[in-house]
């Protein structure tokens, strides 16, 4: 019996700074409508998806900061998007900026969760590789102050039994990382989902922005290919604010083959059926972990003698 996730890459477009939840929650809801019309059993929306992508400005004001945090998932402003995926039988992947009392503080993550057929949370993950800086640095064009507005995520890389098979997620950042990957590959991951905000130009490495596409391929079907899992990523795209993001979405098969991709930089959706089980020979075979890996004659490499030790 096949495994099939008919999956929609629900792309947005800009996101204005004063658009407010209720407008961008119905931008969500009508695409994730688009998507039960289609038949998609879960759709994946991108990183910081409530918002504009707000780490571009630097606020000294705490409070200007928290407005674009949530403080509960659902609240009063996202239940309608949870109702319609209960109403729709369509599971979600949604980012946000997360604001949580913890361990008897504040506490301030890059979140994404992953929402099931019922309009159930199913898991959550907290960005753990946040790029930027954490200072004011006024010769960029737009800042991006992840370091800042964000604490490291505190839940590693999970992996959820979901949707029939192991799903896990990423945001962003992360996508550029083997790490991410390979922790989830351990666990047997079968679909990696992941949102993602990313501007054309990089101001501390502007020779990078011509290769800003071929480098959002380049890790995610890699990442796929490496681990024999699905890999789902969507951007925010179009220029928001001011600052061009890519678009971009992409659905990468196991092989490493992008089979959907989105072509606009607006809202839009991108579709395919993908078979989990189409990772096995992967799996079983080049990238057989139990078989193939050495983490044993890795460790012996980094700790010969005269070795450059890792920083
Ligand atoms: N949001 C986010 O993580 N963006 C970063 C920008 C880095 S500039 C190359 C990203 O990796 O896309």
């Amino acid at each position: 019996m096949p495994r099939i996730i008919t999956v929609g890459a629900a792309q947005l477009g800009p996101i204005a700074r004063d658009e407010g939840r209720p407008a961008v929650v119905a931008r969500l809801t009508r695409l994730l409508e688009q998507a039960a019309g289609h038949g998609c059993d879960l759709v994946v929306f991108p990183e910081l998806a409530l918002t504009t992508f707000f780490p571009r400005w630097y606020m000294a004001e705490q409070a200007e900061v928290d407005r674009f945090f949530e403080r509960e998932m659902p609240g009063p402003e996202t239940r309608p998007l949870f109702e319609a995926a209960r109403r729709l039988g369509v599971g979600f992947y949604l980012g946000y900026a997360e604001l949580a009392e913890e361990d008897g503080r504040t506490r301030r993550f890059n979140t994404s969760i992953l929402v099931d057929k019922q309009g159930a949370i199913a898991g959550k993950y907290r960005k753990i590789h946040l790029p930027g800086h954490d200072e004011h640095e006024p010769w960029r064009r737009f800042q991006h102050l992840e370091k800042r507005y964000f604490e490291t995520g505190n839940l590693g890389f999970p992996v959820f039994r979901a949707f029939g098979g192991h799903i896990g997620m990423a945001i962003c950042n992360d996508r550029r990382w083997p790490e991410t990957y390979r922790v989830m590959g351990l666990q047997d991951v079968e679909m990696v989902l992941i949102g993602y905000n990313t501007p054309v130009h990089n101001p501390p490495a502007p020779e990078h922005d011509d290769l800003s596409h071929f480098h959002n391929q380049l890790v995610m079907q890699s990442g796929a290919y490496q681990n024999g899992t699905w890999v789902v990523g969507v951007a925010k795209a179009g220029l928001e604010e001011g600052v061009e993001q890519i678009g971009n979405s992409i659905i990468v098969a196991p092989s490493g083959e992008i089979v959907g991709r989105c072509t606009t930089l607006g809202d839009e959706l991108a579709i395919a059926r993908c078979d989990l089980d189409l990772g096995l020979s992967y799996k079983r075979s080049v990238f057989n972990f139990a078989r193939h890996r050495e983490p044993d004659a890795y460790r012996l490499i980094v700790e010969r003698k005269g070795a450059i030790p890792p920083s």
